[in-house]
C-alpha cells in the first residue's frame, strides 16, 4: 500500500508501543472486552477503566464512529483513546462512514491532548469481521488525508497483530 513517511507499519502488540496515545478498538459500553480490548485494559490496569466509568456516568458510553479519550493507566502509553469500530455484518449499513469516523475522531481526539504519536490498531478487523483489505485501505486514507492537513502529528503507527493484516498493510 502507498504510504506517506509518516505513517509506519508494524507487526506487534500495541500495548508494548511508547507513543503519547495508543487507540482501542472498544465496544459502545467502554467496559472492556476481548481482543485488543481485553489486551489494553489488562495491561492498562484500572485506571483505565475507571476513566471509562466517568465517561459512561457522563454521557452513557460511546457511539460507533465516536471516540473518548482516557488516562493510558500502566501503559507507556499516556492516553488510550477508544473508539468503537462498526460490526462488518455483510457490509450493510453505512460501515465505510463508520470505519472512517472512528479514524479521524480519533486523530481528533489525539491532537486536542497534545499527542504527537499515536498507535492504531486494525479497528473492527478481528471480532467485528470488516474485511482486512478493505479496512486498511480507509485506515490508509483517513490518517493521509488528516496528517496531510495536519502538522502537529509526527507519526502515525499502525499496528498488526496478525499476519493478514501486516501482509495487506505492507
Ligand atoms: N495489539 C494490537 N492488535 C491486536 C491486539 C494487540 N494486543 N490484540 C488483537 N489485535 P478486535 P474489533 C488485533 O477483535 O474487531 C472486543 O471484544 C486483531 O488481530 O480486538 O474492533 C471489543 O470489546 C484485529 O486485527 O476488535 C468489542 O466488543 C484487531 O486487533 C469487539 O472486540 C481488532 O480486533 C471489537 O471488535
Amino acid at each position: 500500500m502507498v504510504m506517506n513517511n509518516r505513517i509506519k507499519v508494524i507487526k506487534g502488540d500495541i500495548t508494548k508501543c511508547n507513543v503519547d496515545a495508543i487507540v482501542n478498538a472498544a465496544n459502545t459500553s467502554l467496559m472492556g472486552g476481548g481482543g485488543v480490548d481485553g489486551a489494553i485494559h489488562r495491561a492498562g490496569g484500572p485506571a483505565v477503566l475507571e476513566d471509562c466509568r466517568r465517561i459512561v456516568a457522563r454521557q452513557g458510553g460511546c457511539k460507533t464512529g465516536q471516540a473518548v479519550v482516557t488516562t493510558g493507566g500502566n501503559l507507556l502509553a499516556k492516553f488510550v483513546i477508544h473508539t468503537v469500530g462498526p460490526v462488518y455484518n455483510g457490509g450493510k449499513g453505512n460501515v465505510v462512514e463508520l470505519l472512517k469516523s472512528c479514524y479521524l475522531n480519533s486523530l481528533l481526539l489525539a491532537t486536542e491532548s497534545k499527542c504527537k504519536t499515536i498507535a492504531f490498531p486494525n479497528i473492527s478487523t478481528g471480532i467485528y469481521g470488516y474485511p482486512k483489505l478493505a479496512a486498511a485501505e480507509i485506515a490508509v486514507a483517513t490518517v493521509k488525508e488528516f496528517i496531510d492537513k495536519n502538522d502537529r502529528i509526527e507519526t502515525v503507527i499502525l499496528v498488526c497483530f496478525d499476519e493478514e493484516n501486516l501482509s495487506v498493510l505492507m
